[in-house]
């Protein structure tokens, strides 16, 4: 049996990012953060791995190096939630006691749930590659090498997901790397969406669509991969406005976006969750509704923003307010307006840097039009927001652009 002030669960973007923020200011000792894995991933840098433009080595630290020195970690993962007790019991047999608890546990991976896909990524020298794990990413840069003609299929499940738009930043990549290489006129590029359309913003969803255009790349929305035939080479799609109604589609390459959860041990909570097993919290203040020394940040949360990073990183100094505010006994003020980006990187050298809130209205950081393709912002999107991840959000220093928007507003940079 153990005791904390603040238990954190999940050391990974808005787990770290809370502990660092929180140890620093109630000292050593006090928070607990519980994380089974030995390694942190910076997973925004796995579709540029995916695109051969990164390594899979650049792209994690050892989780002791990432975690605040002040914080505890328990190498463990969380098996049990009893919010009534204020305790989370651990893979190791620990009991955890604590003050107040943030669960930031992310998004399960569910490739089983499509059937032939596991297997499918597993076969050696398989064209068929995901960039959403670190255990399949190498594998997109393989097919893209290894495909010289017929089907490049790519999915967006039918659920929610981390950083929507990575599942067409890579078919994006794909295409710029099939012209470069020579072969485009041989590739048909097929981009599948669960969705009804290209990408929830209408200001960004334009320009994407132009550009899909342009670049000859053929859009199927209302498309669910439901199924894949690896000896056949074939995917198979269910059309959602048609249940029942299924498609075939033979590929040279599939990349796949898999369905994805809240990790079961959350989902499984009852008390804690909706009824689609993220953590129900208050959408604007983040603190649990029915437990009020429970708060939730990043992708386990049921608020209903863009599951990104950059959402995390604006989330956090909101929930810190509101957990600070929590333990000195008053009522959260702190808000969040569902801030969410998205670098929507559109080959090798240019992107489109998508921000915006939960009214699904733009909030531009940059004193430019960012729906256009930039090389600046995809020089950002490389280069810099690796360092500002590590340096910055692991340590507790960066809470999302709002403050930089803030100052080209008043420096009357602004576009309005
Ligand atoms: P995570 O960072 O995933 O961390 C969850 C942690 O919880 C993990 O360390 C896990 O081990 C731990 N955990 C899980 N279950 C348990 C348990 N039972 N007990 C204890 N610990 C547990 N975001 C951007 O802002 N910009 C981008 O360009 C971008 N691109 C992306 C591209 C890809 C391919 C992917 C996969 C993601 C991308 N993201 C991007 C999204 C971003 O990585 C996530 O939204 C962010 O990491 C979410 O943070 P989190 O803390 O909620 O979850
Ligand atoms: C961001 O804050 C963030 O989290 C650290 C990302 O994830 C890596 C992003 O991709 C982006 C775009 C932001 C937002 C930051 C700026 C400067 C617009």
């Amino acid at each position: 049996r153990q005791e904390c002030q603040v238990l954190v669960v999940g050391g990974g973007t808005g787990g770290c990012a809370m502990a660092a923020k929180l140890s620093s200011r109630l000292g050593s000792d006090k928070v607990v953060v519980l994380e089974p894995e030995d390694k942190h991933y910076y997973q925004p840098m796995f579709t540029l791995i995916g695109g051969g433009m990164k390594r899979l080595d650049q792209s994690h630290r050892q989780m002791a190096d990432v975690l605040p020195k002040k914080a505890k970690w328990v190498k463990e993962k969380a098996l049990e939630f009893d919010p009534d007790n204020n305790t989370v019991s651990t893979s190791g047999g620990k009991t955890i006691k604590y003050d107040f608890l943030i669960i930031a546990t992310g998004l399960q991976l569910n490739y089983e749930k499509i059937p032939g896909l596991v297997e499918a990524l597993e076969t050696p020298g398989s064209n068929v590659c995901s960039i959403y794990s670190p255990k399949y990413v190498d594998q997109v840069y393989e097919c893209l090498r290894r495909t010289t003609k017929g089907n490049a299929v790519f999915t967006f499940p039918n659920c929610p997901i981390k950083c929507a738009g990575a599942p067409q930043k890579i078919a994006y990549i794909s295409d710029h790397y099939f012209r470069k290489m020579g072969r485009r006129d041989n590739v048909n590029i097929i981009y599948n969406t669960s969705l009804p359309v290209i990408f929830g913003v209408k200001h960004y969803a334009e320009a994407l669509m132009k550009l899909i255009k342009r670049r000859n790349i053929t859009l199927n929305v209302q498309r669910n991969l439901v199924e894949v035939r690896h000896g056949d080479n074939i995917a198979v799609f269910e059309d959602l406005a048609n249940p029942g109604v299924h498609y075939e589609e033979t590929y040279s390459m599939l990349h796949v976006t898999p369905p994805m959860s809240a990790p079961d041990v959350v989902a499984n909570c009852k008390k804690l969750v909706t009824p689609t097993g993220f953590v129900d919290v208050d959408q604007m203040t983040l603190q649990h509704n029915k437990y009020s020394n429970v708060f939730s940040i990043g992708d386990s949360a049921s608020s209903p923003n863009s599951k990104t990073a950059a959402a995390a990183a604006a989330q956090s100094p909101v929930v810190f307010r509101n957990v600070m505010a929590a333990i000195e006994g008053k009522a959260p003020t702190d808000i969040y307006d569902g801030y969410s980006s998205c670098p929507i990187v559109t080959g090798y050298s240019s992107c489109i840097l998508a921000e915006f809130d939960y009214n699904l209205t733009p909030v531009e950081t940059f004193p430019l039009d960012q729906s256009k393709e930039r090389y600046s912002m995809f020089f950002m999107k490389k280069e810099l927001m690796p360092l500002l991840y590590w340096k910055l959000m692991m340590n507790g220093y960066w809470n999302g652009p709002a403050l930089m928007r803030k100052i080209f507003s008043v420096l009357k940079f602004n576009k309005k």
